[in-house]
């Protein structure tokens, strides 16, 4: 009725069958992506996890994030921290993929390529880059720094790698890109950006000599024009249309995430699931296994709201029992039991299907366990994470928990898992709705256990 005249069945119609190929393929194939990502605050052993499913998939892609991750993985008996680029390097068959989300430190690419050159990998073989990802400059690592200083006593204990001034300059139209190393023009629009981060640098009375830094980046970007840069979004989508399976992996943590996390207290970057889709470009119904990495407990580096921190004696065991230090920077890290308010939060944001526990075997040496399951906020409890966590005193209500207190390390079977720790993973579960289906109880690829 709104269209009197429109003719609903003119003569010659005829009704179309043939689908496109894109659609499909896009249907056909319906998803193709499975992720990996931290439910916490980063550091949940998400490294071991990516390694340890690589084989099973085709692409390995980081979508966010840059060389702030450090993801620890063992090649053999020889422990190896990757900071840009995808854990799959070590695995034949498997390529990996820079997406258009990550920032790139081209200084630490290389120092990596040289790294697992030792192993025998060759970057120029594996390793695909999105002309869209951003490229992190040796004045953003300075200007990092110059606000962290400024900042004092409130700074965010950012891994000084650059990464916010650069995705600053990302959502601030500035950016260069990947791609742009290959006209021209990056020369000029370097020095342009390089001035106009000078500036800045000025203001923050910032003094540094650059020339080293700068002698390295310029020596790097050499080096990554020799690498594949390509048109991710049609890279990855292709791969996917071929019916190859995709992994993304998520760096840092959930409760890192710039617009969920414990802002201002997080990292630039959207560390989520649905990073995945603006970080690859790909689209979300291709997403198919959201794998939720969390700790047995809690750790937390750098500044910010951390309800469940112990800073006694069992903060501090926790910290030498399950080696607390960060992968990046080397700093002590805080530790706490486990927060199933931030847990909760996380899954439901993350859209998590299976939950990963790892360091399971470092809650080994303890007799009694706590699991936060409430805040109390002026008094009232809420099982809810509040908009600003800093405003008020965050009071953790506990459950506590027998402890198995026997050494887990060598289990092979859930069967075979202490009942106390069968309890505790069974009260999780429950409290989560979603299944814990592995279980980490050591750092060795061995050491993880699928949960029946
Ligand atoms: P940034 O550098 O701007 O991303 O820092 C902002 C906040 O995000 C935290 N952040 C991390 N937290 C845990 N692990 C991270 N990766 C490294 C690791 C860290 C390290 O795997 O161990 O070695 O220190 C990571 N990256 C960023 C950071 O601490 C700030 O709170
Ligand atoms: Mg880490």
């Amino acid at each position: 009725w709104f269209f009197p005249n429109f003719e609903l069945q003119p003569a010659n119609f005829t009704l179309k069958t043939e689908i496109s190929p894109t659609f499909a393929t896009q249907f056909n194939n319906s998803s193709m992506v499975d992720v990996i990502l931290g439910l916490q605050w980063g550091d949940e052993g998400k490294g071991k996890i990516v390694d340890y499913f690589a084989s099973q998939y085709d692409v390995i892609a980081r979508f966010q994030g840059g060389p702030n991750a450090g993801h620890t993985l063992y090649v053999g008996d020889k422990k190896i921290v990757l900071h840009q680029i995808p854990s799959g390097v070590f695995h034949q068959g498997t390529v990996n993929l820079i997406g258009n989300g990550v920032v790139l430190d081209p200084v630490t690419l290389r120092r990596e390529a040289e790294t697992v050159a030792a192993f025998g990998v060759d970057l120029r073989k594996n390793l695909f880059i999105s002309e869209r990802t951003n490229l992190i400059l040796p004045t953003h690592r300075a200007l990092d720094k110059a606000a962290e200083m400024a900042k004092g006593n409130e700074k965010i204990g950012s891994t000084l790698k650059g990464i916010g001034p650069a995705y600053m300059d990302k959502t601030g139209r500035n950016a260069l890109r990947v791609g742009d190393l290959l006209h021209k023009s990056f020369t000029t629009s370097y020095i342009k950006l390089r001035l106009k981060h000078q500036k800045l640098l000025d203001n923050y009375n910032f003094t540094e000599d650059l020339t080293a830094w700068e002698e390295e980046f310029l020596d790097a970007i050499e080096f990554l024009r020799s690498l594949n840069i390509v048109n991710g979004e049609y890279f990855i989508n292709n791969k996917i249309s071929e019916g190859k399976k995709v992994l993304a992996e998520g760096a840092q943590g959930s409760m890192l995430d710039i617009d969920f996390g414990t802002f201002p207290f997080v990292t630039s970057s959207n560390t989520i699931s649905a990073g995945v889709c603006n970080g690859l470009g790909v689209a979300p119904q291709k997403i198919k296994e959201v794998f939720g990495v969390s700790k047995a407990y809690c750790t937390r580096v750098g500044s910010g709201p951390f309800p469940t921190e112990l800073e006694d004696e069992t903060g501090e065991q926790l910290r030498k029992i399950g080696h607390e230090f960060g992968a990046t920077t080397g700093r002590p890290r805080r530790c706490g039991w486990m927060d199933l308010v931030a847990l909760q939060y996380a899954c439901m944001i993350n859209g998590v299907t299976q939950v990963i526990m790892t360091k399971a075997d470092v809650l080994d040496a303890f007799s009694d366990l706590s699991v936060c399951t409430s805040y109390k906020i002026n008094g009232k409890e809420d099982t809810q994470v509040p908009f600003q966590m800093t405003w008020n005193k965050i009071e953790p209500v506990y459950q506590s928990f027998k402890g198995w207190n026997t050494d887990t390390t060598g289990i092979k079977e859930s069967n075979a898992l202490p009942q106390e720790m069968k309890n505790y993973v069974a009260f999780l579960n429950e409290k989560l709705g979603v299944p814990i289906s592995y279980i980490s109880n050591g750092p060795g690829r061995d050491q993880l256990i699928k949960v029946n």
